[in-house]
């Protein structure tokens, strides 16, 4: 189930000005970057898991299962702030990343999101807690 282009549901998660937008928990969502006092998005230009897996770290949702696409959780407004990010993985910032920053040849129909995994924190018999979400794993 998707509610896609409905543009400002913030369902997010905000950790050193990067939050996720629009999705169905707080590990998932279009990526959003906040810069020169204005949130903006990432182009899905070069877009993949290891770009992915940098935001879901930052934001403390363990590791990224998806990076989506094409606005796949709706076309932001504004600016957008990055493009061809090219993440290694193991950065500790999306901004520490090669990229295109504050530069662009996008338009939000492009505009990149992720799905994280969610941090497992705890077991309890046969439960799993997770922290922060629901798509633990
Ligand atoms: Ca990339
Ligand atoms: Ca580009």
């Amino acid at each position: 189930m998707m509610t896609l282009a409905s543009g400002n549901k913030v369902t997010s998660n905000e950790s050193h000005y990067l939050r996720l937008v629009n999705g169905p928990g707080q590990c998932a969502g279009r990526v959003e970057i906040y810069h020169s006092g204005k949130w903006g998005m990432i182009c899905d230009d070069s877009w993949d898991k290891a770009d992915a897996d940098v935001v879901c770290r930052q934001l403390d949702c363990g590791s990224a299962i998806n990076a989506t696409i094409g606005a796949y959780y709706g076309r932001g407004t504004g600016d957008i702030w990055l493009d061809d990010v090219e993440c290694v993985g193991n950065e500790t910032h999306i901004l520490n990343c090669p990229s295109k920053q504050f530069d662009h040849n996008c338009g939000h129909k492009e505009d990149a999101g992720v799905i994280c995994s969610g941090k497992r924190i705890a077991h309890f018999a046969n439960h799993l807690l997770c922290h922060l979400d629901t798509f633990c794993v």
